[in-house]
């Protein structure tokens, strides 16, 4: 006889472990195990394929719809939610082009890792492949840019579904999740029946390193002379920055991060390098791949950087390394990732370790609790305060500013009254005591933010680095605002990134959300005019944003703009004006906008121009 047993049995396990709901419409079962899913805002658009999707959100009492006015913004509002909370932001859009406007938010959560669940309506199961109206294959469209999609065909899918996209989104290295549900599927009734849990065969977040790995990164810090922490995103996706910052102090090892680390340690910190790259601190990228001398074209090293670089939650951007190969040339290169297919792929490691960072960091610290690091760098911290001291970040009124055509049309020749983009910034970072979420454009005014505003804690600095895609700014400092209702948040932006997602200035004003844009306005593509610039001979290629019929004008009018969607606003030109015009911004418990005009000849110092080294790096001395 066979052996019985009081075990359910499969079957009725997996339904214990699960909640049978009443017979609903799919619609009503989508947005159910979004509310499942603790998902309190959705930044959802309308359209023919997703307006069932719409009338079951009405009827929801712990979800809010908050509703952009173009989708791109709906994305990047999803974006900036879920890069300022950690946790998932979730966008929605019709089939065909409501999807398609969401593909560049799409595209920047996945170079930027961030968790994002993305819905779109899809034309009824019957009418795909016709070329339907509005009919778009947003999963082929998407597939090399989400972290994992789905295309629901049977409306016994969607709780499970749900529940997957969160998980994958959110955990491992994070990433957007598309999920396509076509009209007919959310006009049919089921019973639902929605998992507690999931387990993905094929899909191990959960990584850790061993230990051996672990005591061989401890050997070779004892072995260093001149070690370097060169820290990224995945260190704030990975909620480890606590950890690193213990780890540093341990270890007296100064710390560089990257644009999507910043944030991840405190920039206050005697230990810290700031950001490293194309316009990162000098400093940082000396420590990393030394100080050189340019003699008649030929580089000479006059200091070394880092004999071990430990590269933690990084990918080797090309903005961060420069000509590959001569980044960090002469050290030992530690890898830590989450995710393996970022070890080796742009720069060979040394010593590869796939972990969770969090875990490596905290078994790290451990080791080291019990067995201090003997080594004390003394040399390494007297060379990198000698390089602080010499190339720190500054600015000053060039000649170039004073003969500009921005004096002539707009200044009035009042030259101590100019404005430079990077005063205002380090202004607001005085009177926001350091404290502000900042999110931001694409172009100059995005590098000046993360120069000269110090972040001291992460998820902070929101911006879009992998992509770099203008318009950004607003529509995240929406998202963030929605998930840290008790933070200032302000979009540092720049004319030509502002209006490319103007029209969100009517969401935060309809949804009162009291996100502030500070702009700061060139009336160029600046970081295209530095570029013509330095490689084009000045040559201006369609990078005048002004009315070139009359240039005495600010162009176009954000004020009156502004007013329109009652917004506030209000326009600086002379730097008496700025203290008090901040103050009134931030003071303000509506959205705002604050115009502040400031000359196009700046350039951002430090360069490293694409694809060359630290040995051309171009700083203001
Ligand atoms: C969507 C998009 N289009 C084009 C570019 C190329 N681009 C990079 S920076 C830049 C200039 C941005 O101008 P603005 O927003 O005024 O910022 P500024 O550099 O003047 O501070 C451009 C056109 C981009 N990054 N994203
Ligand atoms: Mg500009």
């Amino acid at each position: 006889m066979s052996k019985t047993t009081t075990e359910p049995k499969p079957a009725a396990a997996a339904l214990e472990r699960a909640e049978v709901g009443p017979t609903m419409q799919g619609s009503e079962i989508l947005v159910a195990a979004l509310e499942r899913e603790g998902v309190d805002t959705i930044f959802a658009y309308p359209g023919g394929a997703s307006m069932e999707l719409h009338q079951a959100l009405t009827r929801s009492r712990k979800i809010r719809t908050v509703l952009p006015r173009h989708e791109q913004g709906g994305a990047f509002a999803a974006e900036g939610y879920a890069r300022a909370s950690g946790r998932a932001g979730v966008c929605m859009a019709t089939s065909g082009p409501g999807a398609t406007n969401l593909v560049t938010g799409i595209a920047d959560a996945f170079m930027d890792s961030v968790p994002v669940v993305a819905i779109t309506g899809q034309v009824p199961q019957h009418m795909i492949g016709k070329g339907a109206f509005q009919e778009t294959d947003i999963f082929g469209l998407t597939l090399p840019i989400v972290k994992h999609s789905y295309l629901i065909t049977d409306i016994n899918d969607i709780a499970r579904v749900v529940k997957e996209a969160f998980h994958i989104a959110q955990t491992g290295r994070p990433g957007p999740v598309v999920i396509d549900i076509p009209k007919n599927i959310q006009q049919q009734r089921t019973q639902p029946v929605f998992p507690r849990e999931i387990r993905l065969r094929g899909y191990d977040p959960d990584k850790r390193a061993d230990d051996v790995a672990l005591n061989e990164i401890i050997g070779l810090i004892e072995k260093s002379e001149r070690p370097v922490l060169y820290c990224g995103g995945g260190i704030i996706a990975g909620n480890a920055s606590e950890e690193l910052r213990r780890f540093a102090e341990a270890t007296q090892i100064p710390v560089t991060t990257t644009i999507m680390g910043v944030g991840a340690f405190p920039e206050t910190h005697p230990l810290s390098l700031r950001w490293l790259g194309m316009h990162g601190a000098a400093y940082a990228n000396w420590a990393v791949s030394g100080e050189f001398r340019k003699v008649d074209d030929q580089a000479i090293k006059v200091a070394p950087g880092a004999d071990l670089l430990l590269a933690f939650g990084v990918r080797f951007d090309d903005r961060v390394t420069g000509k590959v190969d001569k980044f960090c040339e002469s050290g030992t290169i530690v890898h830590i990732d989450v995710d393996p297919s970022e070890i080796n792929k742009n720069k060979p490691a040394n010593l590869p370790i796939v972990s969770d960072i969090k875990y490596a960091l905290q078994r790290l610290n451990e080791l080291i609790r019990k067995q201090a690091i003997q080594k004390k760098f003394t040399g390494w911290h007297k060379q990198i305060a000698e390089w602080k001291g010499r190339a720190p970040l500054r600015y000053r009124v060039t000649e170039e500013v004073l003969k500009s055509q921005h004096m002539r049309d707009h200044m009035g020749g009042k030259a101590g009254e100019v404005i430079l983009p990077q005063m205002a910034i380090e202004l607001l970072y005085e009177l926001t005591k350091g404290e502000a979420i900042l999110t931001t454009g694409v172009g100059q005014h995005q590098m000046w933010a993360g120069q000269y505003y110090q972040f001291k804690f992460p998820r902070q600095f929101l911006t879009s680095a992998g992509l770099g895609a203008m318009g950004y700014g607003y529509p995240a400092a929406l998202g963030a605002k929605v998930a840290c209702p008790d933070k200032q948040v302000i979009d540092i932006d720049g004319d030509g990134s502002f209006l490319m997602n103007v029209q969100e200035l009517a969401t935060a004003h309809i949804e009162k959300i009291a996100a502030k844009a500070l702009i700061l306005n060139n009336q160029h593509l600046g970081m295209v005019v530095q570029w013509e610039d330095k490689f084009y001979k000045g040559n201006r290629g369609h990078t005048y944003l002004g009315d070139p019929e009359n240039r005495e004008q600010i162009y176009p009018d954000f004020i009156a703009m502004a007013k329109s969607f009652n917004v506030p606003a209000e326009r600086v030109m002379f730097k008496k004006d700025l203290p008090a015009a901040l103050q009134r911004m931030l003071d303000s418990d509506e959205p705002y906008v604050l115009d502040v005009i400031t000359p196009y000849t700046e350039h951002v110092l430090p360069f490293i121009p694409a694809g060359r080294t630290v040995a051309d790096m171009i700083y203001q001395e």
